[in-house]
């Protein structure tokens, strides 16, 4: 029997997926299952509200939802699911995600968006941070962030060079 993947991945469009691949990048790193949806709050919102009120009973422990411009899919999703939801604001043309950002970010008290930054970074930020809350119960993940990060930081030259 295939098992649900922990984190949900999902995305208002199509072009979000260049932002949001790199959440997947980072999981697939952490060897952290996902599954990568497009899920529109307001193109599909009978798909939205399938999804959100049945995530939790479907097996999913964490959701990273990223949109751009009227970003409403990461608080939507939250209204209708209590597991915790990461938004990524995605760049929009308009208003270089400024617009995502606000969107995201500013929900009334009472259901939580964990907001991440702008763009790429905030993808990855996000798949980080859903493995950080997956860890919590699963020392072999919790093995494998820390690895990730030591990782990294051995890649941080001690100098700044000309070359790079
Ligand atoms: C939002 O509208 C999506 O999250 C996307 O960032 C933005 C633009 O969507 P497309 O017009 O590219 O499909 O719902």
């Amino acid at each position: 029997m295939e098992t649900t993947p922990s984190v949900a991945i999902i995305m208002g469009s199509q072009s979000d997926w260049q932002t949001m691949r790199f959440a997947a990048e980072v999981l697939d790193a952490l060897d952290v299952a996902h599954d990568d949806r497009i899920i529109s709050a307001h193109r599909t919102p009978d798909r939205l509200y399938a999804f959100a009120t049945g995530a939790r009973e479907a097996g999913f422990k964490v959701i990273i939802a990223g949109a751009g411009g009227a970003a409403h899919l990461p608080g939507m999703c939250a209204s209708m699911t209590p597991l915790p939801v990461l938004g990524v604001p995605v760049e929009s043309k308009a208003l270089h995600g400024e617009d995502s950002l606000l969107s995201i970010v500013q929900m009334p008290a009472g259901i939580p968006v964990g907001t991440l930054a702008i763009g790429k970074a905030g993808a990855i930020n996000a798949g980080l941070f859903a493995a950080a809350i997956l860890a919590i119960g699963d020392p072999a993940l919790a093995a494998r962030l820390d690895a990730w990060r030591a990782a990294q930081s051995s890649r941080v030259a001690e100098r700044p060079t000309d070359d790079a």
